[in-house]
């Protein structure tokens, strides 16, 4: 009995070691004031083996969505996404022009400087406190090539 608790525990100690998370460059884009939305953008490592970004909630903000862009039509649109997939030893680049934590509803208008904080959730990994620095991005419009 004494025997099958302790291995019991051992797994349980030993789990939270077999998925860890590295976060860098975790930023969100400026917004003048009376918009209710942002974007936030980070790139994720997961270095024991393949994880999911599952969910993120942030602070001072109504819902996140975790968003991808296609292109359909000559049009850029978001798409909601269930899950992030982080294949192991890979940084997975949520940027602009591509996958973003969309946060909508915002109390206050994110200001330059400032530093926004969302827990991360994963399928493997316990969830994380990562904080965003706000920034002054310029609009991904401008990264589009025009051709006359
Ligand atoms: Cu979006």
């Amino acid at each position: 009995m004494l025997k099958q608790l302790f291995g019991f525990f051992a797994v349980l100690l030993s789990s939270p070691l077999m998925a860890q998370i590295l976060v860098e460059d975790a930023h969100v884009r400026a917004m003048p004031p009376g918009v209710p939305n942002t974007a936030g953008y980070l790139q994720i490592t997961s270095s024991e083996g393949d994880d999911q970004l599952l969910a993120a909630r942030c602070e001072g903000v109504e819902n996140t969505e975790m968003h991808t862009l296609l292109h359909e039509d000559g049009l850029t649109k978001m798409r909601p996404v269930a899950a992030i997939e982080l294949p192991q030893g890979v940084a997975v680049i949520l940027a602009q022009g591509g996958l973003h934590l969309m946060m909508m509803g915002l109390e206050a208008t994110p200001e330059v400087g400032a530093q926004l904080s969302c827990e991360l959730r994963f399928a493997k990994a316990p969830v994380q406190t990562v904080v965003f620095e706000v920034r002054d991005l310029k609009p991904s419009e401008h990264s589009h090539h025009h051709h006359h």
